[in-house]
């Protein structure tokens, strides 16, 4: 598939998915969603991923639906919303969540709408000084989606998603950082620096083992002490058959530097 509205990439164990609209701050289109479709799907089937990186390209992050990508207007026939979500916004969130290795969100500039909790989707944020996280639904009457009332009262707490959600006021990324929304602020000039470091060393990981505990850790929001005492001990059976195990512990008795594959076997 072509992509016009992203940029994709995966070289040295790093997938990179750019959104690619920055005239209109890298919102939403149906085309977009499709070109992400196919991306994520590219991650997930290429062995040689060990982690993906989602960013915006020029000064915004993503400012969720682009509003202007179908009619919207008083009087006219109205839009089937919960097919929009149901066909893009719920897979992508899916997706993200699913994907068996680390995802990394670099926010560079203003996320709003969808395009915030999105990012929150990720596993590591990390955003720019001067970025900023909007819940944008209220000032045009919608309820935060993609995923916005599970992920903010579980990372904030149930007072700052209320006044986040319902007053819809743009949230500087230090203070985002400051309440445990996102991973770290980082000054911008720091930013891509801040986040390839992050990317080689997600790259040379265990990536099985970072699977299993990114999956652990999603499951935990819903689960009982005893499930995810079952669910640890499911995972650490099969991560202890793995190659990396061997490799991480033979590393540690020989006082060198471990070389994981990130294969299963
Ligand atoms: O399918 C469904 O609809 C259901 C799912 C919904 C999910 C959602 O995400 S709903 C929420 C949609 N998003 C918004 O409501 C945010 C709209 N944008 C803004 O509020 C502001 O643009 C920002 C606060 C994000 C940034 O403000 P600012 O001042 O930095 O930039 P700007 O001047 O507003 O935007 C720059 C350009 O991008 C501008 O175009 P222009 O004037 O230069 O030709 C603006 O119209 C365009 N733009 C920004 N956001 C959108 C957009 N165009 C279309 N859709 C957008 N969401």
């Amino acid at each position: 598939m072509r992509y016009e509205s992203i940029v994709y990439d995966c070289a040295g164990g790093i997938a990179r998915i750019t959104l690619n609209r920055p005239d209109r701050l890298n919102s939403f289109t149906a085309a977009m969603h499709g070109e992400l479709r196919d991306a994520l799907a590219r991650v997930a089937a290429d062995p040689t991923a060990r982690v993906l990186l989602l960013s915006g390209a020029g000064r915004g992050f993503c400012a969720g639906q682009d509003l202007a990508d179908r009619a919207v207007a008083p009087g006219t026939e109205p839009v089937d919303l919960g097919l929009s979500i149901e066909t893009h916004y719920r897979p992508l969130v899916l997706a993200l969540r699913g994907l068996p290795l680390p995802v990394v969100c670099a926010v560079n500039g203003v996320a709003a709408g969808a395009g915030a909790n999105i990012a929150l989707a990720c596993d590591i944020v990390i955003a720019a000084k001067s970025a900023s996280f909007i819940q944008a639904f209220c000032r045009i009457g919608l309820v935060p989606d993609s995923g916005g009332t599970y992920f903010l009262p579980r990372l904030v707490g149930s007072a700052r998603a209320l006044g986040l959600a319902l007053l819809g006021d743009k949230l500087p990324a230090q203070q985002a950082a400051d309440w445990g929304l996102i991973w770290q602020c980082v000054d911008d000039a720091a930013l891509t620096r801040t986040v390839d470091a992050l990317l080689e060393q997600l790259a040379q990981a265990p990536t099985r083992g970072l699977a299993a505990i990114k999956r652990a850790l999603h499951a935990s929001a819903d689960a009982t002490l005893e499930s995810q005492l079952d669910l640890e001990r499911d995972l650490q059976r099969e991560l202890g058959r793995s190659a990396d195990y061997q490799e991480g512990v033979a590393a540690f008795i020989a006082k060198r530097p471990p070389n994981f594959t990130g294969h299963p076997g």
